[in-house]
């Protein structure tokens, strides 16, 4: 019974879940990574695969035609893939991503309108915040406007780095609706794909996760509904901020997975692998590299699923504790794949490897949903507040 051979499964329906998911990376998802990093092409398969599979609607309640589970199960998941694939654990992550801004800003209708779709996979979703002077300082340096007139908004403007922005059907977008109003003065809307003046831009070439699109979106005079908008007018920031408290797990969990899958790969070369007579884990310098690594993604795993169980209970302090996740695995990612690289010598620097794939991959956890500095500067601030 998977029950019996799952030490992290907190019910016998997320056992049986993460039983489906492991034999269907084994199966489906590791056989293709390397050639999806190498094609750099996003893998629909696989998004169907998962669509099929419920993988795509875990945490969206079932009267909104999602699975209704839990965000422990859901980061669960993404750590799965993610062993295998970090591009493909992203399917799944930015599809939250992208829902989230609807489930925790989007009033009934919406909600009944969207979600359905984006829980089936019938529709992909992204997330649209970041521009290119406005990273880390997402609220101050935000240029993109929105004004309204009469039934509709109408966006101009530019987002970038966005995730799955070229293949996505609806992509929530943040914009200025009044320039003098600070942090009350950004609105969020959903626009959807085919709408005028909805472009998107260049595809970004990069270091990793390189079979997940990262492209430009451009609005130029793009004509969005009111209808469209979510929540009232002014309350975007706070709706982009409570989104990236639940989708930072996301990440961190992407990051322990990549972490993990370079540990098991890295272990068991060391088992095989012989010098001077004996397998190289058992020589102390190897040996203690290994548990070192063991030690951060056993401890990485334990503050991410708290993190996640946060998000579940809506627990008061849940910015701090997905910060410290997200802070920690992304860490932990960098240092156990450079790590892994370095067990395997001259093997795992070649690409005929998947710890290189990985170390490639991993930087991206130490850099988006908000950068390490950023997370230290969310897990200050709620220690010691925010003059
Ligand atoms: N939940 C609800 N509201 C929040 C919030 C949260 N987690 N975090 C901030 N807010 C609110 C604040 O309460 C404040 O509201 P009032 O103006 O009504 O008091 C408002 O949002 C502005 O917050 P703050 O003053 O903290 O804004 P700053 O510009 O100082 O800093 C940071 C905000 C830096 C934390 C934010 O810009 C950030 O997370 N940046 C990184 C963005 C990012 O992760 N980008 C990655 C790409 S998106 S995939």
């Amino acid at each position: 019974m998977a029950m019996a051979i799952d030490q992290h499964a907190t019910s016998e329906e997320e056992a049986m879940m993460l039983a489906v998911v492991r034999d269907l990376v084994s199966e489906k998802v590791a056989p293709r990574a390397a050639e999806i990093d190498e094609s750099g092409e996003f893998p629909w398969d696989l998004k169907e695969l998962f669509a099929q599979n419920d993988l795509l609607g875990i945490p969206i309640p079932e009267e909104y035609g999602g699975l209704g589970g839990s965000f422990v199960t859901y980061v669960k998941v993404v750590e799965e893939i993610a062993k295998a694939c970090a591009s493909s654990s992203l399917i799944v992550a930015v599809q939250e991503l992208g829902m989230l801004p609807i489930l925790i800003g989007g009033n009934d209708e919406q909600k009944k309108r969207l979600l359905p779709t984006i829980a089936s996979g019938k529709k992909i979703a992204a997330y649209a915040l970041t521009e290119v002077s406005s990273g880390s300082d997402a609220l101050g340096s935000m240029r993109t406007r929105a004004e309204k007139q009469g039934e509709n908004y109408v966006l101009n403007g530019q987002k970038i780095w966005i995730t799955n922005g070229s293949v996505a059907d609806v992509v929530c977008v943040f914009a200025v609706t009044d320039p003098s109003a600070g942090s009350r003065g950004v609105s969020a809307f959903v626009v959807e794909k085919g709408m005028p003046g909805f472009i998107v831009g260049k595809k970004e070439k990069k270091m990793g996760i390189r079979g997940s699109p990262t492209v430009e979106l451009v609005f130029d005079n793009c004509v969005v509904p009111a209808k469209n908008r979510l929540g009232e007018e002014g309350e975007g920031f706070k709706i982009a901020m409570k989104v990236l408290d639940k989708s930072r797990p996301g990440i961190a969990a992407q990051a322990l997975g990549i972490a993990a899958g370079a540990l098991e790969y890295a272990t068991n070369y060391a088992k095989e692998r012989e010098a001077f007579g004996k397998p190289i884990g058992q020589h102390q310098g190897v040996g203690f590299m290994l548990a070192d690594m063991k030690t951060e993604v056993e401890a990485a795993r334990l503050l991410l699923y708290e993190a996640a169980r946060k998000c579940d209970t809506g627990a008061p302090d849940v910015s701090l504790w997905a910060s410290m996740a997200k802070l920690k695995c992304g860490d932990v990612a960098m240092s156990v794949t450079t790590d892994a690289v370095q067990v395997l010598g001259g093997f795992g620097y070649s690409a005929e490897y998947p710890v290189e794939r990985m170390m490639r991959d991993a930087k991206i956890t130490q850099i988006y949903e908000g950068t390490q500095q950023i997370q230290r500067l969310v897990i200050a601030r709620a220690m010691v507040g925010k003059r």
